[in-house]
């Protein structure tokens, strides 16, 4: 059985157990990692995620009354709401959240969500910045719409999903996770321009190129994500607004070195100058992989996290150290991927020297005394779905 099975089966035995019958349905969305344009998505500007062969499943039954009841593998409990919570942001807190949210959200846009019993099984890693949040809602939303017949173009999904994010479970994110895990492709990265919203999937094909991407989870504890997550992004907005511009994405790399001059706080002035070449990054990266040369991203992506560890600030020393080590072991880029501080590296490597990189990086944690990393190498896979 494959991994996906696995978790598919794993979901419909837990709510046989639990609800006494078989669920209607069971559906799956990916976690992700962002192979390029980091804090760029609330900028209105552009990022190239993919998703991963690991998600969440979650079977479902419909029930007549406005009352879901939820049981997580994950989280080892049971939860349930009726209408009333889910129709006031922030009632149910912790993981239910994000599913209360989904409901919230759906019922804010004026659908009729069915009740439902559902049971979730995820292998997306929590807390690792591979999106596991976003993975649940884009799963529950997935199977509340199918399970509703609710008339919800797949293009309104990620919008949804993120009010969800925003509203009900208080993180100002952007859109780019809930994007990906509900529009990426396999074998393609997803390139979304956050502003129109359009996408591209552009084909990515490490392993034909002999490469492999490495995900090295830095172990690094989370420390004030939400807080530093949300002064990023009051920095940039109140940013755009001194510079008379709707968002950062309205300044060119052209026209940078004028509005650099125009700001006097020299830490706006590094968020700034961040997000404006992270752009251009994500465009150039974008022209290389249409042009079929993976091996050239490479000091792209080293490049952006030099920018976001010098400019945007948000790298901690285990991100640090794992980007060092797995460069100097040969890897043509490395970067952190995601929100920052903590969550994962990204290298991209030689398919025969994925070893050898790990190993690297193991030892130069050891030498530091970090908590040893785990890793794995990702492939791009496909977004949510129902399952057969
Ligand atoms: C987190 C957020 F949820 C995304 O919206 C994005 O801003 C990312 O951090 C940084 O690029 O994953």
């Amino acid at each position: 059985m494959t991994g996906r099975n696995l978790l598919a089966a794993r979901a419909a035995a837990a709510f046989e157990r639990l609800y006494g019958e078989a669920p209607a349905g069971r559906w799956a969305a990916p976690g992700r990692v962002n192979l390029i344009g980091e804090h760029t998505d609330y900028n209105d500007g552009f990022v190239l995620p993919f998703a991963l062969p690991q998600r969440t499943v979650v079977a479902a039954t419909p029930v007549d009354a406005p009352l879901w009841t939820v049981w997580s593998e994950q989280a080892g409990e049971q939860i349930t709401f009726d209408g009333t919570d889910a129709g006031k942001p922030g009632q149910v807190t912790g993981w239910g959240g994000y599913v209360a949210g989904v409901v919230w959200a759906l019922l804010d846009a004026g659908h009729q969500v069915p009740g439902a019993r559902l049971t979730v099984v995820s292998d997306v890693p929590p807390g690792a910045g591979l999106s596991s949040s976003a993975a649940l809602e884009a799963a529950v939303l997935t199977a509340l719409a199918d399970l509703g017949r609710i008339d919800l173009p797949v293009d309104d999904r990620p919008a949804l999903a993120q009010r969800a994010e925003n509203v009900y479970a208080g993180m100002p994110c952007g859109i780019m996770d809930q994007a990906a895990s509900i529009r990426c492709r396999a074998g393609h990265a997803l390139f979304l321009d956050c502003r129109s919203l359009a996408l591209e999937h552009i084909p990515f094909d490490a392993a034909g190129a002999g490469l492999a991407v490495l995900v090295i989870d830095s172990r690094a504890p989370h420390r004030h994500v939400t807080g530093e997550y949300a002064a990023r992004r009051a920095a940039c907005e109140s940013a755009a607004r001194a510079l008379g511009v709707p968002a950062l994405r309205d300044v060119t790399t052209d026209g940078l070195p004028v509005a650099l001059a125009r700001l006097d706080d020299d830490v706006v002035r590094r968020r700034v100058r961040h997000v404006v070449t992270e752009n251009q990054r994500v465009l150039e990266t974008v022209a290389l992989l249409r042009a079929g040369d993976v091996p050239a991203i490479g000091p792209l992506m080293t490049a952006s996290h030099a920018s976001m560890r010098d400019d945007f600030e948000i790298t901690v020393p285990e991100v640090d150290t794992a980007v060092e080590a797995a460069l100097s072991a040969g890897a043509y880029g490395a970067r952190m991927t995601g929100g920052g501080f903590g969550g994962c590296v990204l290298a991209l490597v030689d398919a025969d020297r994925v070893d050898a990189v790990a190993d690297a990086v193991t030892a130069a944690y050891a030498d530091r005394g970090f908590t040893p990393p785990v890793w794995f190498s990702a492939a791009p896979s496909a977004g949510a779905a129902a399952l057969p």
